[in-house]
């Protein structure tokens, strides 16, 4: 990658970097006051770290790094560069999420948006706040333009190839976020902001929390797409191994792209404002969104055990020793793959109408979002580091920085298999989420969880450990490790494969999800303008 790339690849993880930092430890103190151990001063409320926890960690430490990966792995696969354009919208996205970001994190520390990072209406911040975000995800678009364009132009140089599979699986990830981020750019710009500037009392709150929703679920695999693109193209190379199928690997994609979207209700199955027949139709569809998650498992374990057993690994688990488990860019990874089988599991239980009234608003769901962008996105985002930033910097990384980056993992995923376990078993004994401390009038119920929220406590100071350890590694590989040249990772096919040119037509895939989208939104949304409260702005009916 060259060093214009570099340069904007690095400002964009960096800025990652630093609100996860704010975020770890505003996560850490939350645990600390839910579980009882310490009591925050007056001037600060637990609400008020839990949205900068939330804000911080689930979209600005995720937005920014998947940027600055994609662009490096966007630059790595067409030619090692980015041309004008794409680094002038990169840049220009940069300058906007930076101030956008800056807006809403001022307006969280001054409690004037203790809103959480869901913003649910009648919860109301600050404007700022609002059109802070509002230039956060105006500024991803920007970002967005610029690998399109890069696209664009590889496409048009290479006319009848298809594109290199980083590229691709790039690009898929990026229509996602395009098209899911549309409805809460409607939600904030014609019902948030208007409403908390004054100019309409009220607000039609099924729709703010359907269009929420509607960008909410998919935003899960705007986070988990760029983990599945290391796992699919980088790992194999880190392990040795080839890409399984390069057809598989981007259907499976295309899959993600159109069955994440139309499924947003499972996040409101509790809701009375919509009807079964229409929350029906999500959860089939959200069971749907699964099979690509299977298919990605099955890719996994086909190249782990071809590879182990090119390595001469025999008998049925002899390939699995031939791994490289003293590697920290495989462990991490492999660790964030081990948390997101009950994960997924998890998922799937909370997708089942009658389960979801058991851990609904509980927090199992925590736990839930705890293993799977907590752990299996995160410790993945964690291995890429420890290569991309050395590749970034020109640096190399050192076997020491490796065997901390070893003990960064043990220490992340043990934090987070106890806290995200007590949160689990907590939750099924019907411990809500999103609480601070109480004892609820000391309720032999509520006083049964207490132990459980030590147990969180204690797993979060683990993970705040590894979050300052993590930090210390990546700056020693941005400004000390010694220079050198590292591999920027990226598998091949064994041999040449077709890929069906028909997974390369944007306009079929584009036109097949909005189609899905039209059919599982359409007539709820309609519903809900008509049978809104009367006087909901901005869509009032008489
Ligand atoms: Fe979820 C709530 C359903 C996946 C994140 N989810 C949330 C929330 C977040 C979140 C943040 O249906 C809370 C939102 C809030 O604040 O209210 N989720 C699912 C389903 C899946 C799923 C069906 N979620 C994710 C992912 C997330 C994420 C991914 C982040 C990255 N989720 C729900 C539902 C709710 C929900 C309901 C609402 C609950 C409520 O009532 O509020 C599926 O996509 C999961 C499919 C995954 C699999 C696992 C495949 C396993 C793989 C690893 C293989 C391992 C290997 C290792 C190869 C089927 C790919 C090798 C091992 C060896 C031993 C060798």
């Amino acid at each position: 990658v060259d060093r214009p790339a570099a340069r904007l690849s690095l400002a964009y993880v960096w800025v990652a970097y630093i609100a996860f930092g704010v975020a770890a430890l505003a996560g850490m103190l939350q645990g600390m006051v839910r579980g009882g151990i310490i009591e925050l001063p007056s001037w600060m409320n637990y609400y008020q770290i839990l949205t900068t926890h939330g804000v911080l960690m689930a979209l600005i430490f995720t937005t920014f790094f998947i940027i600055g990966f994609l662009y490096s792995g966007v630059a790595k696969t067409t030619g090692g560069t980015l041309h004008g354009s794409a680094l002038g919208w990169g840049w220009s996205g940069w300058i906007l999420m930076v101030i956008g970001t800056l807006m809403a994190g001022t307006m969280i520390i001054l409690n004037e948006a203790s809103v959480l990072y869901t913003f649910y209406a009648p919860l109301k911040a600050s404007p700022i706040f609002y059109i802070g975000t509002a230039l956060v995800v105006v500024g991803s678009w920007l970002a967005g333009f610029g690998i399109f364009s890069r696209y664009r132009k590889w496409r048009r140089l290479n006319k009848g190839q298809n594109s290199p599979l980083f590229l691709y699986m790039s690009v898929t990830t990026y229509v996602l976020w395009m098209v899911a981020t549309i409805p809460v750019a409607v939600e904030v710009v014609f019902q948030l902001i208007p409403w908390s500037l004054g100019w309409t009392p009220t607000i039609n709150i099924m729709l703010s929390r359907t269009l929420f929703w509607f960008f909410g679920h998919p935003l899960v695999y705007f986070w988990l797409l760029p983990a599945y693109i290391a796992w699919y193209v980088c790992v194999p190379r880190v392990i040795g191994g080839h890409i399984f199928s390069d057809s598989l690997s981007r259907l499976a994609f295309i899959c993600l792209l159109l069955f994440s979207i139309p499924v947003g209700f499972h996040h409101q199955l509790m809701e009375p404002g919509i009807s079964e027949g229409w929350k029906m139709i999500h959860v089939i569809l959200t069971l749907i969104v699964v099979i690509p998650s299977l298919m990605t498992a099955f890719s996994m374990f086909a190249i782990f055990e071809t590879t182990g057993r090119k390595k001469g690994g025999v008998g049925l688990f002899g390939w699995f020793k031939k791994l490289p488990w003293t590697d920290v860019r495989f462990f991490a990874p492999f660790m964030g793959m081990l948390f997101f089988i009950p994960g997924g599991a998890g998922g799937i239980i909370n997708a089942s109408n009658q389960l979801n009234a058991v851990v609904h608003n509980t927090i199992w769901v925590t736990g839930h979002f705890h293993i799977t962008v907590g752990a299996a996105v995160a410790l993945t985002f964690f291995g890429v580091s420890f290569w991309l930033i050395p590749v970034l910097t020109g640096r190399t990384l050192t076997p020491t920085a490796n065997r901390m980056g070893m003990v960064q993992t043990v220490f992340w995923s043990v934090g987070m298999f106890i806290m995200s376990a007590a949160m689990h078993t907590m939750g099924l004994e019907g411990g809500p989420r999103r609480t601070d401390f109480t004892t609820y009038m000391d309720h032999p119920l509520a006083l049964g969880w207490m132990d459980y929220q030590r147990v969180m406590a204690f797993g979060g100071g683990l993970l705040f450990v590894a979050a300052v350890l993590l930090i210390l590694i990546l700056l020693y590989l941005t400004f000390m490790a010694p220079k050198g040249h590292t591999e920027y990772p990226i598998a091949e096919t064994e041999e040449a494969q077709p890929v069906p040119r028909i997974l390369e037509r944007w306009t079929v895939w584009v036109g097949v999800l909005v189609v899905l989208i039209v059919l599982a939104y359409g007539y709820p949304i309609m519903e809900q303008i008509q049978h809104q409260a009367p006087g909901s702005p901005p869509f009032r009916t008489w």
